[in-house]
């Protein structure tokens, strides 16, 4: 049964066939090695029902729109009858119609009754669950009756056609369908699917596995089915209950107060655990997760600035496959950065199963105008933006191995890359164009300020990886310089490239100026046009757009928010007043940075605005696209508003900084931080925090200096303005 708690599920009662597929992004069950769509059983006629395997993409037979996602078997169909009579909703009355998705469990559950057209009734029940503790495994428990008669539910498991699949071999034995799906140009999957059926209930378990192109299957179908029937469905459903009771404990974000922020924040944990994997670095999070065909599952800078961070302070073992998987396609970036005339490493704008870039050409906008896509030539941050999540992954775990052996070598050729990449100007000054920022309302302009600050940074980092690694492990060091090729004369010209590339701030408003020439165009004020959030394409057309100074998503903010320590509260609060008021949100990545933003900025109910807006991208559909899935970044982005922007909690070099700063509605605001082997519980409410600690740590209250705090728990109250000294708790 699931868990009464409302605080814990999510449920949808009665059926529109309209918004069935936005209701299948929500309920989908996923395990970080496949996803299935909340589909119901019997399927339903606007239906888009879909298995995905993480990292399985194939090709069009003219390789004309890049990877998309393999579709596996329909492995929960039903065809539920009542001796020759279909049992559909169309046909007859529904009595009842209920999904609820327990967050908690990890279990999608449906009550089904229906009046036939005989008036007879029909009670129908069914839970799903994608395995958390063993990712092979996907379950499926049902049962029907008719006045004790039980329901028949047909033995076929259909295939649905997907451009990418190339073949598909099929081999169906008394209890058991196996397949073998083979991507065009791409990997290949496995799925053995068992169904026992007895008086109207049903099991049945599915068991996959999937092999890289050209590659070997990754462990056995056969073998894990084996071990699935030994254990038993309760058994089974008993250790995948335990592996989301572990999740939970590690990542649970308590909102008291405030009921509609705690069901936003579990709906959107739920997806990320889901979508994780710590297992291998197979593959990486696409967009829309494994929930939905939205951006054909391809990898975006959503992954490393927006969902990583997540991981990295909730499950480490999954941020680090992230980083791992980009580690994989370093060779294809370098690859794309010799193509276009540079060297080091420019990681795909989209990328799939091989790190090739597989940005279309082409893209239908909002106002449904095929488009030439610039993003693949021209968004380039993509690769500060890995050297990012890789240089936070290394100040948060402090894994010397991981740096020497996969970390540095993403830093450093990333820093290479925009070493290559920004050219000297006739001022003297280097300069990055033409470019995109975040904000790709405005394509070609020159030295975006997200992209040249990220650069300066990650050329920073590359030389302090080159003097970390070499006084650290001198050896080490040489051998990675030497296999990189990199010598003292491409460390000068790091330096000087980071010392002389182009910042416009104004020096009287502090206000970075986006591009060059940002401050030139119309000014607009986005709140007039239209209600927030909106597609800037629709209300101005595509080529006023570009003339004006309405910005899509956060850009500037952006930086800011990456990069917390780096800017003065004076500086960021300068640049929030101006941007926030110019921005659309036009893209799902905005309204959650600007609540984090907000938030650190004291403005506490602005930012619970902007956490509301993050919130109902897919649980109220605001932008009409839920049913191309699950937006991760917008998931992540509430996690981070409430624990990076409520929570007030900063990483910095040397120590936890903790500033919880909650808005008027909540009451309470709890989480886990897994910081340096450590793992910090902050419990606060708007005058109290409670901070407890598993191993020693140093760690600042606002704005006070660190204070080393042995394991154990801890005490500070808010009172004029600032945080009192923690005091320890007694324990009893
Ligand atoms: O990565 C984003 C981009 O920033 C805006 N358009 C959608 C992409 C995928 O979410």
């Amino acid at each position: 049964m699931p868990v009464q708690d409302v605080l814990w599920r999510l449920e949808s009662a009665g059926f529109d066939r309209f918004r069935e597929r936005d209701l299948e992004s929500w309920f989908a069950v996923a395990n970080g090695r496949t996803g299935t769509r909340g589909s119901l059983e019997e399927g339903s006629p606007e239906s888009n029902p879909a298995t995905y395997v993480a990292g399985i993409y194939g090709r069009r037979p003219d390789d004309s729109s890049g990877p998309e996602p393999l579709i596996g078997p329909q492995w929960t169909f039903l065809d539920p009858r009542l001796a020759d009579t279909e049992v559909r909703l169309e046909i007859g009355e529904i009595l009842e119609q209920r999904r609820v998705l327990d967050f908690r469990q990890g279990i999608l559950f449906r009550f089904w009754r229906q009046r036939l057209p005989s008036g007879q009734e029909i009670t129908f029940r069914s839970a799903r669950f994608a395995a958390l503790h063993d990712r092979q495994l996907l379950v499926l428990q049902a049962d029907g009756h008719c006045d004790g008669t039980p329901l028949a539910f047909g033995a076929d498991i259909p295939l649905p056609a997907g451009p990418s699949l190339e073949h598909a071999a099929f081999t169906r034995g008394r209890d058991q369908v196996d397949f073998e799906l083979v991507a065009r140009k791409g990997g290949r999957a496995f799925f053995s699917i068992s169904t026992s059926e007895s008086r109207g209930s049903l099991e049945r378990f599915a068991a996959v596995a999937r092999a890289a192109p050209g590659g070997q299957p990754e462990g056995s179908p056969t073998e894990a089915l084996a071990r699935a029937k030994k254990a038993g469905l309760t058994a089974t459903r008993e250790q995948h209950r335990k592996a989301w009771g572990e999740r939970w404990e590690a990542s649970d974000v308590v909102v008291e107060g405030d009921p509609d922020a705690q069901l936003a924040l579990r709906f959107a944990l739920y997806h990320l655990i889901s979508v994780g994997d710590p297992e291998t670095d197979f593959a990486s999070v696409g967009a829309r997760g494994l929930t939905g065909p939205g951006y054909n599952g391809h990898v975006f800078w959503d992954t490393e600035a927006f969902v990583l961070p997540f991981f990295l302070h909730t499950h480490p073992e999954v941020a680090r496959q992230l980083i791992r998987y980009r580690h994989r396609t370093l060779p294809a970036a370098r690859a794309r950065a010799r193509s276009l005339g540079y060297t080091g490493a420019l990681f795909a704008w989209e990328s799939a199963d091989d790190g090739r870039d597989c940005t279309p050409p082409f893209a239908l906008t909002p106002d449904h105008v095929v488009t030439p896509v610039l993003t693949g030539r021209e968004e380039h941050h993509i690769s500060a933006d890995v050297a990012w999540a890789t240089w936070r992954y290394w100040e948060t775990t402090r894994d010397e191995e991981f740096l020497l052996r996969v970390g540095a070598e993403i830093v450093l050729e990333t820093a290479r890359f925009w070493s290559s990449r920004a050219r000297r100007g006739a001022d003297g000054c280097f300069h990055i164009a033409p470019v995109i920022g975040p904000d790709e309302y405005h394509e070609g302009v020159r030295d975006n300020a997200y992209t040249n600050e990220l650069a300066r940074w990650n050329l920073e980092r590359g030389l302090e990886t080159a003097e970390l690694l070499s006084r650290a492990d001198s050896s080490g060091w040489k051998a990675l310089a030497r296999r990189l090729k990199l010598e003292e004369a491409d460390l000068a010209r790091w330096r000087l490239v980071a010392d002389q590339l182009m910042r416009r701030c104004d020096a009287d408003t502090m206000v970075y100026e986006q591009f060059e020439d940002f401050f030139e165009l119309e000014d607009i004020n986005a709140a007039e046009l239209a209600p927030r959030p909106f597609a800037g394409e629709l209300v101005l057309g595509r080529d006023r757009l570009q003339k004006t100074q309405l910005v899509k998503q956060a850009d500037v903010l952006m930086l800011m928010h990456m990069l917390p320590s780096a800017y003065p509260r004076e500086v960021v609060a300068a640049n929030y007043r101006y941007y926030e008021p110019r921005t659309s949100h036009g893209s799902s990545l905005s309204p959650g940075v600007h609540a984090v933003v907000a938030a650190r900025l004291g403005l506490a109910e602005e930012a619970l605005g902007y956490f509301r807006m993050a919130a109902a991208i897919d649980l109220d559909d605001r932008m009409r696209n839920a049913a191309f899935g699950i937006h991760m970044a917008a998931a992540a982005s509430l996690w981070q508003t409430a624990v990076l922007g409520f929570g007030g909690v900063t990483a910095e070099a040397d120590c936890l900084r903790v500033d919880p700063k909650l808005p008027a509605s909540w009451t309470r605001l709890a989480f886990p931080f897994w910081w340096r082997d450590n793992v910090i519980r902050i419990d606060a409410d708007r005058s109290e925090v409670r901070i407890e600690l598993r191993s020693p740590a140093d760690v600042a209250l606002g704005a006070g200096s660190p204070r080393r705090l042995a394991r154990g728990r801890y005490r500070a109250r808010f009172g004029n303005g600032n945080w009192s000294q923690p005091e320890e708790v007694e324990t009893g």
